[in-house]
């Protein structure tokens, strides 16, 4: 494949390696990737009479997935704790040595902080991708499974590399034709796929529809309480092993936008899962279950009802109803992955049951891939945020929160992500899934060098315009954790009223004098979901962090904020601001022209126009809202249309 994206951050090094590599161990996977990633990377083919050695070898360690790799004079030893183990070993002492680190004094041990690595693809059986903003699906096309092997092959690699272990290969809104992967008809192809990713220690999971049992088992109901529906479930999961063995599991979207579900036939979210979570647990299979579920059909005149509530009120009371294989999968926000929100109060809150983190890697909310918006910042942050006095969120990583999940960034498109540097969210993902003590910092620099080389000031420049770029899209954005300023449906650009009058429950409710929703116990109730010390930080508006003054609070414009501006006035500065930064950005990226492949910077200098664009768009139009609601002049008295 041609073009300087394709290879993302495995690009071939610009660094001299400084030895000839010879290369001991059974011939097996991890080898092939270690000689192919020599040679790919620094155009050495290991060879016998190589002068530095290095040694692959498995031995049995309680994390399977560990490895070490421990260098000396001679030679240098990658120990895995299996293969799998071997083969990260192979990619964590290639980037290293990508990254300039010298193999003599290399001593290392890595080990996965939790054991499930998952990316969703919002695939559709037609090619499309659900939220996609890098063309058309990587694994289907006209209604069947269709892909490009060898692409198929480096996505696994890509993938491998930055540690990722479980890929859901269909959108959770599942139709009809992909319902059918758990039918012969899909199956072989479906078994032709993993055996791509298998060696590369990647499984496959399957979002099922939750009326399979009617749809594909011809039966009159989907209700989990029936014995045909649990016998549905059981055959399928039977015939899903036959094809594929080593499947994670199934994923399900139920009661939830429109989506039939266990509550729609009066029954519980556990009986619900648990029904499959018994089919698939003699197979070692989990199902992954997502908590997304929220009135859709609200009234906007209802202002009892508030939606970040949902999530919360329908899993708390059923902690420790699941099965042991069931895994709750929890978006990071109660939202839905606003620019701003609070962390989900469901996350910590079961200490009986599985959690799964979901982040977005797709930039639905976040400029869909023409802005630049560094993920891995935002996670960070919310990682660094408390659930109680004493944990923070990165705590229950590990521990309650037994897997990590985010929505896949990629697609057909040649650079895999659309926007070239958007490949900086899949590889800290990976990464941060894998070792979330890692910082946005770190991972960004890493990657910056991987993929354009190390020139510092190259990877300096880079690095911290990366890091900026979230604050710098959220200026333009909503402001102070209202969300939801967005076009309908699409959701890119501005529409400050786009979901005012709506039905799903995304309400700002500005009046002339006032703006937000207050959620505190004086309010609708949602910060008693917390415990005690976060729901205090947030009940007051004095200790609640600024920049979730509108999630939590309803306020006046006039309202000083800890520098003594004023809510209105803040609002019309971030604005100004934020399109100040973009076009700050622009001349940056156009500093490091020289440095940058040709075919790559120009994608991403247009990419930039674009983003300038929305930027623009963004502050005109919001702060025309504003101005035009409150009739308060901006006090440095810039142009407001
Ligand atoms: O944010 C919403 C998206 C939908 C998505 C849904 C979900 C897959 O707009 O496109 O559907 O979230 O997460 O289920």
């Amino acid at each position: 494949m041609d073009g300087f994206g394709y290879r993302a951050w495995l690009q071939p090094s610009k660094a001299q390696l400084g030895f000839i590599p010879r290369l001991k161990g059974a011939k097996d996977f991890a080898w092939e990737e270690c000689a192919h990633g020599l040679e790919a990377l620094f155009g050495r083919k290991p060879t016998n009479r190589g002068d530095y050695t290095i040694t692959l070898e498995t031995s049995p360690d309680p994390a399977p997935e560990a490895y070490t790799l421990r260098g000396g004079p001679e030679g240098l030893t990658v120990t895995g704790g299996c293969e799998k183990g071997l083969l990260y070993g192979v990619y964590g002492l290639l980037s290293r040595l990508c990254l300039g680190e010298p193999v003599e004094t290399m001593n290392v041990r890595e080990k996965p902080a939790v054991r499930h690595r998952v990316l969703n693809h919002w695939d559709n059986a037609n090619g499309t991708v659900e939220r996609g903003y890098a063309g058309a699906s990587l694994f289907f096309k006209g209604g069947r499974i269709g892909y490009d092997l060898v692409r198929l092959k480096d996505y696994a690699r890509l993938l491998a590399s930055v540690g990722i272990n479980e890929i859901c290969v269909n959108n959770v809104n599942v139709y009809r034709d992909s319902a059918k992967l758990l039918t012969d008809e899909m199956l072989p192809d479906l078994a032709r796929v993993a055996e791509v990713f298998r060696p590369f220690g990647i499984r496959l999971i399957i979002a099922v529809h939750f009326d399979s049992p009617v749809i594909l088992g011809g039966l009159e109901t989907a209700d989990p309480a029936d014995g045909a529906v649990a016998r549905f479930w059981e055959e399928s999961a039977r015939r899903v092993y036959e094809y594929v063995p080593d499947l994670a599991g199934f994923l399900m979207k139920a009661d939830s936008e429109f989506r039939s579900g266990p509550a729609a036939l009066g029954r519980t979210q556990d009986e619900g899962a648990n029904v499959i979570a018994k089919a698939l647990a003699p197979f070692g299979g989990n199902i992954y279950w997502r908590c997304f579920i929220y009135n859709c059909a609200q009234d906007w005149r209802d202002t009892e009802t508030d939606r970040p509530k949902a999530a919360y009120n329908e899993f708390h009371p059923l902690d420790g109803k699941f099965d042991d294989n069931v895994i709750l999968q929890i978006k990071h926000g109660p939202s839905d992955f606003q620019v701003r929100e609070p962390n989900s109060p469901l996350l910590g809150a079961m200490t009986q049951t599985h959690q799964g983190l979901e982040f977005q890697i797709t930039q639905e909310y976040t400029g869909q891939q023409k802005d630049l918006y560094a993920t891995a910042v935002q996670w960070e942050e919310i990682l660094d945020t408390p659930v109680t006095d004493a944990c923070m969120t990165r705590d229950l990583v590990g521990h309650e929160v037994t897997a990590i999940v985010a929505v896949s960034n990629t697609g057909a498109d040649a650079n895999w992500t659309g926007h070239l540097l958007a490949q900086a969210n899949l590889y800290a993902f990976g990464r941060m899934a894998w070792n979330p003590a890692q910082t946005a910092e770190q991972l960004t620099r890493d990657w910056a060098a991987l993929t354009f080389g190390r020139d510092p000031s190259l990877v300096e420049t880079l690095t911290s315009m990366l890091l900026e770029s979230r604050h710098v899209y959220e200026k333009y954005n909503a402001p102070l954790g209202l969300g939801w300023m967005v076009n309908i449906s699409h959701h890119y650009g501005p529409s400050p009223e786009g979901y005012e009058y709506m039905k799903w429950g995304t309400y700002h409710r500005a009046t002339h004098t006032h703006i937000g929703v207050d959620r505190t116990t004086h309010g609708t109730g949602y910060t008693a979901q917390y415990h005690n010390y976060v729901r205090d930080l947030y009940e007051s508006k004095k200790t609640c962090p600024e920049k979730l003054l509108l999630f939590f609070h309803r306020l006046p414009y006039t309202y000083k904020l800890k520098n003594g501006q004023t809510l209105i006035q803040y609002i019309y500065d971030t604005h100004f601001e934020g399109v100040g930064d973009v076009k700050r950005f622009i001349k940056i990226w156009e500093s490091l022209n020289e440095k940058i492949p040709q075919d790559a910077y120009d994608s991403v200098r247009e990419k930039f126009d674009m983003q300038l664009a929305n930027a623009r768009e963004w502050r005109d139009v919001i702060n025309n809202y504003f101005y035009r609601v409150t009739g308060v002049p901006d006090d440095k008295g810039r142009k407001i249309y």
